[in-house]
C-alpha cells in the first residue's frame, strides 16, 4: 500500500556556469551521474536523476549554467535551462559565496520571477571564504529576490547536504514514486559514457578547446563471452589545429584521456573496457543545427 505520507516531485539545480550544479546533485544522491569540470559550461543537456527515501521521492533535474550565449549550442543550452524552471516544484539556484551581484545573476533572477516558484538559493563553495563573510553575502542575495530559505553548502565535501534534501521535502506534494528504487537516472548508458570521455577531455585539455568538443559513440558491444565491452568513440573538435593538439605528441594527450576514461567506465560497468578513440573536425558545428541534433542536443527534448 502507498504511504499516505510519502512526498514526490521535481527540484531543478539552476545557476551560472560553474557554480557547482553537477558537483552538488552528485553528492545529493550519492553517485556521480554528471560530469564536472572546472571549465564553465560543462554541462550541456537536463540531467535527470533520482534521490528514494522513506520520506519520498525527489527528481533532480541538472542543467547547463545560464550565460550570454555566443552559438546556437549555446542558446540550446540556455533554453534548457530556462524551460526547466516551468516545469518543476521547486528550484535550487547555486551561486557563489561573493558580494558582487552581477547581471549574469539579475537575469537569473528576472527569470524566476517569471516563472512563479519556490526558490531555495545554495551558496556553495563555502570552504573557498571566511565563515564570518556568510551571513553579509547572504543578506545581499535577500535584497534582490524573496528566497524562501538559504542553505550555504560546501557540494564538493557535502557539507549540508541533509539540510538541502529536507528543506526540498517541504515544497514537494504528496504523491507516489515516479520511478522505482533502484532508478538513479534517466540517462541511457551509452550517454553516460560519452559524458565520461568528454568529460575527461575537459579535463586534460586547456581553456579554449573543450568548449568546442563533443563525443559520439560509434560502437559499444559486449563479447559475446562476456568478458569485455568494446567500445569505439569519436571525439569531434572544430579545427585542425585542435585535432592535433587532442591527440598530441605521438598520441600522448589521446592515451591519457583514453585511460582516465575507460577506468571510470570499467567502475561504471563492474567490468573490463577496450576504450578506442577517434578524433574527427567538424568546422563550426556548434553552429549548425544540424550538427548540434546529430551530436545528442536536439531542441525537441527540451
Ligand atoms: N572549492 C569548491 N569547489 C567546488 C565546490 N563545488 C563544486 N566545486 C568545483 O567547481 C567546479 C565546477 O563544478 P561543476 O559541478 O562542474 O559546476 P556546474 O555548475 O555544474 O557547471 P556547468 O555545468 O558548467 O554549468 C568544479 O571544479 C568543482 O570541483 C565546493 O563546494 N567547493
Ligand atoms: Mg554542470
Amino acid at each position: 500500500m502507498e504511504d499516505a505520507k510519502f512526498k514526490s516531485g521535481f527540484a531543478t539545480l539552476i545557476g551560472r556556469p560553474n557554480v557547482g550544479k553537477s558537483t552538488l546533485m552528485n553528492h545529493l544522491i550519492g553517485q556521480k551521474i554528471a560530469i564536472t569540470s572546472n571549465k564553465p559550461q560543462t554541462t550541456r543537456n537536463r540531467i535527470q536523476t533520482v534521490y528514494t527515501s522513506k520520506k519520498g521521492q525527489i527528481v533532480f533535474l541538472d542543467t547547463p549554467g545560464i550565460h550570454k550565449a555566443k552559438n546556437k549550442l549555446g542558446e540550446y543550452m540556455v533554453n534548457v535551462a530556462e524551460q526547466t524552471l516551468k516545469e518543476v516544484d521547486v528550484v535550487l539556484w547555486l551561486v557563489e559565496p561573493t558580494d558582487f551581484i552581477g547581471k549574469g545573476e539579475l537575469h537569473i533572477a528576472e527569470q524566476l520571477k517569471k516563472a512563479n516558484v519556490p526558490v531555495i538559493l545554495i551558496m556553495n563553495k563555502i570552504d573557498m571564504v571566511a565563515k564570518d563573510k556568510l551571513p553579509g553575502f547572504m543578506e545581499n542575495y535577500r535584497k534582490i529576490y524573496d528566497f524562501e530559505e538559504i542553505i550555504p553548502v560546501c557540494a564538493l565535501r557535502g557539507v549540508n547536504m541533509e539540510k538541502v534534501i529536507s528543506t526540498i521535502f517541504r515544497f514537494l506534494p504528496y504523491g507516489p514514486k515516479f520511478y522505482d528504487d533502484e532508478t538513479i537516472t534517466d540517462q541511457p548508458q551509452r550517454q553516460i559514457v560519452a559524458e565520461m570521455i568528454r568529460e575527461k577531455a575537459l579535463r586534460c585539455l586547456d581553456e579554449e578547446i573543450p568548449h568546442g568538443i563533443a563525443v559520439a559513440i560509434d560502437r559499444m558491444k559486449e563479447r559475446p563471452d562476456g568478458s569485455v565491452i568494446d567500445i569505439d568513440a569519436t571525439i569531434i573538435c572544430e579545427k585542425d589545429s585542435h585535432k592535433g593538439i587532442i591527440i598530441g605528441k605521438g598520441g600522448s594527450m589521446l592515451r591519457r584521456i583514453g585511460s582516465q576514461a575507460r577506468m571510470e567506465i570499467e567502475k561504471m560497468m563492474e567490468m573490463k573496457v577496450n576504450l578506442q578513440l577517434w578524433v574527427k573536425v567538424k568546422k563550426d558545428w556548434r553552429d549548425s543545427d544540424f550538427m548540434i541534433k546529430n551530436f545528442g542536443y536536439d531542441k525537441k527534448e527540451i
